[in-house]
């Protein structure tokens, strides 16, 4: 008999036990991508029902959110109409859903007044539109940013939906002259409510939904993870091939602890940052397993194994806390072999790397904090130093802008809560009082519960000015009070 090659077993195994779930086997693909022409990115985004039911993003008629490329000093232009229907169908978390939309663009160093990334006066109710115009400015770090849906008591259920899409701002090769012509994969990890049909039993078994929990929380799991819109789809890659694969998790309330089983991640920038801007003499992180919390982001290099079983991405299990929602385990997406790497015609054109002076942020990293931010929930809500955002609320705090602010995070609860701040990066480096080896520029930070995180917000840029918030990015607790506004000033 015919020797069969160890990798063709199995390949073939893995596609029988594929075949016995009933679902197809779908090969992940990138979501299609715009870009600027003549430094102007303009579209027509609408927010619409899918045949399912779901709130989603249409572009040219389909559910299916483009990635948007756009370069330092780039506008967007973004025409997005509310087509959801105005009928009451939804009960969201904090009563029935009015429907109503606006888009934030997560991490982006831009202005927060209209009509840029402002999602405190821009409202469209079913019917209704908003223009948006972005300024990228000249100076923007390149990276991996995203669009998604923000109103406040409506946030997780559209979230929840699919409401969300990938943003790139061109010229991480400036830094990382090793990613230019390297095949790039957009990666959009999504939630997908798992329902009661008998369609969940054959979801939670396809992605091996793990049935350990592994802290306190007593719920049955209810959520799965999707990766652009498919469940455990496969990516392909040769041995020895290098892919540099951008990943989002733009789940409306669960954390990733995403490994690459048997591999490592060359970890280039979180959040959007590129790690050499501001660390250049450790400007990559080797790492086994990254912990992202909702809407956070990894750029990292991965190459193709040699070895004969494939590897799986997979999520493990996160202890979200004695009163956290379950985080289980379970697979991603499985990694499959493909004959020879893709053949990059793309010429490698390089950036120029930009001028940036390495701070020292030291004096304030001792002095103390200028303003701490408190976590606490009860059985009617979810505060931020006892209050429940409202709409009408002054400020919570003031911010001069041109400073670096040492902020102290409290998370005086029994589960996990991620800060998540607008338009600013800062530099998380304590956690529980100790200090974090290789601290990383971020947007949105994990703090665990009952501990704190101390970091240094960067209010230094002269567009980031007006009014603005910070939240929770569990989304359901942020729609239920975890919210505050800061006034930039
Ligand atoms: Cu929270």
């Amino acid at each position: 008999m015919r020797s069969i090659r160890p990798v063709a077993v199995i390949v073939l195994a893995f596609l029988c036990s594929l075949a016995m779930t009933g679902m197809p086997v779908q090969l992940l693909s990138n979501p299609p991508e715009l870009r600027a022409k003549g430094h102007i990115l303009s579209l027509t985004l609408h927010a619409a029902i899918t045949n399912d039911g779901n709130d989603s993003f249409f572009f040219n008629g389909q559910p299916n959110a483009p990635t948007l490329r756009l370069s330092p000093g780039d506008q967007l232009k973004i025409t997005y109409i509310n087509d959801l229907p105005t009928k009451l169908r939804e009960r969201c978390l904090i009563g029935p859903c009015l429907d109503m939309t606006n888009l934030h663009f997560h991490g982006l160093t831009v202005s927060p007044d209209r009509p840029h990334d402002d999602v405190l006066d821009m409202m469209a109710m079913p019917g209704q539109s908003l223009s948006y115009t972005v300024h990228i400015p000249k100076d923007h770090p390149p990276g991996l940013y995203w669009y998604h849906t923000h109103p406040h008591g409506e946030s997780y259920q559209q979230v929840l939906d699919g409401m969300s899409g990938a943003l790139v701002i061109e010229g991480i090769d400036s830094y990382y002259p090793e990613l230019a012509g390297l095949p790039e994969q957009i990666l959009i990890v999504r939630g997908r409510s798992i329902g009661r049909g008998p369609q969940s039993a054959d979801l939670v078994g396809r992605v091996k939904l793990g049935s350990d929990a592994c802290g306190g929380e007593s719920d049955t799991p209810d959520e799965i993870f999707t990766v652009n819109g498919s469940v455990r789809p496969q990516i392909e890659i040769a041995a020895g091939e290098r892919q540099f694969w951008r990943l989002v998790n733009a789940s409306a309330d669960r954390y990733l602890d995403l490994q690459l089983e048997g591999q490592t991640f060359e970890v280039v920038a979180m959040d959007g940052m590129p790690i050499d801007r501001h660390d250049p003499s450790h400007r990559t992180r080797i790492a086994d397993h990254v912990l992202l919390p909702p809407a956070g982001r990894l750029e990292a290099i991965v190459t193709g194994r040699t070895a004969q079983a494939p590897p799986q991405l997979v999520s493990h299990c996160v202890d979200t806390g004695p009163e956290g929602d379950p985080n289980p385990g379970m697979i991603l997406a499985d990694i499959v072999p493909r004959s020879a790497p893709v053949s990059t015609s793309k010429a490698a054109k390089s950036h120029l790397k930009p001028d940036f002076k390495v701070l020292d942020l030291a004096e304030e990293e001792k002095a103390p904090p200028r303003f701490t931010v408190t976590f606490t929930e009860d059985k009617h809500g979810f505060y931020i130093n006892g209050a429940k955002f409202a709409p009408d609320a002054a400020p919570m705090v003031r911010a001069k802008v041109g400073t670096f602010q040492h902020w102290r995070i409290v998370n005086a609860s029994a589960e996990l809560h991620p800060l998540h701040i607008h338009q600013v990066h800062f530099l998380a480096y304590a956690e529980n009082d100790k200090p974090i080896d290789d601290p990383l520029w971020l947007d949105t930070v994990n703090v665990p519960y009952g501990g704190t995180v101390d970091v240094i917000m960067d209010f230094s840029d002269p567009v980031i000015k007006g009014m603005s918030v910070f939240h929770c990015h569990l989304l359901n607790h942020e729609d239920k009070g975890m919210m505050a506004k800061i006034l930039f000033e």
